[in-house]
């Protein structure tokens, strides 16, 4: 399926190849769009989600965002209002945390509005631990669905998002590499 996916074991693929099947297909239905994405880094699994898991703080390591207002206590049901750093064809996003799950290490969250094309943007992230050479490494597979604005192909709608999401993803592997040495 993916390269990324070539240094695990047999057993562990098997693993992840049907945890990606039960957490990140979707029914897309028309005028929407969906991809899946995946970041191997090189740090525990303990490092990364300690990151990922902080609905409160996305700015840790997406760089679009330049602040982020939560509304809620930070369980399910919580909100945040970001706002995104000048230069994108966005300005502000209000997100609700669908999923978080510390023992099966899931995010989940939805847009609920602001300015931005984005509409009904849904994401999920999964994270998982495995060894190479007796080193842990953590493999996060991050996935959406998202209405097609008007006036726009599917592919550029998912291109813009996928690039968004690639630069998270990269920053996060750096961050996470970064404190695990
Ligand atoms: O934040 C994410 O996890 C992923 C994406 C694709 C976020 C996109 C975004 O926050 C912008 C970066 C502002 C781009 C939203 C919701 C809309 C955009 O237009």
């Amino acid at each position: 399926l993916w390269s990324e996916l070539d240094h695990l074991s047999q057993e562990d693929r098997i693993k992840v190849e049907q945890s990606i099947s039960l957490h990140h297909s979707y029914i897309v239905q028309d005028p929407q769009c969906s991809s899946i994405l995946v970041e191997r880094i090189q740090a525990p699994l303990d490092i990364v989600w300690s990151i990922v898991r902080k609905f409160d703080a996305p700015q840790t390591y997406k760089h679009f965002i330049s602040s982020c207002i939560m509304k809620g206590d930070g369980s399910v049901g919580s909100t945040r209002d970001i706002t995104l750093v000048s230069g994108l064809p966005a300005s502000t996003s209000t997100e609700r945390l669908e999923i978080l799950d510390d023992d099966q290490h899931i995010l989940s969250f939805r847009v609920l509005g602001g300015e931005h094309r984005l509409k009904n943007y849904s994401s999920k992230t999964t994270v998982y631990e495995y060894e190479v050479d007796g080193m842990p490494e953590t493999l996060v597979i991050e996935s959406y669905v998202v209405d097609v604005p008007e006036g726009n192909s599917k592919e550029d709608t998912s291109t813009f998002a996928d690039t968004v999401i690639r630069c998270n993803l990269g920053s996060l592997a750096k961050l996470s590499e970064r404190l695990a040495f």
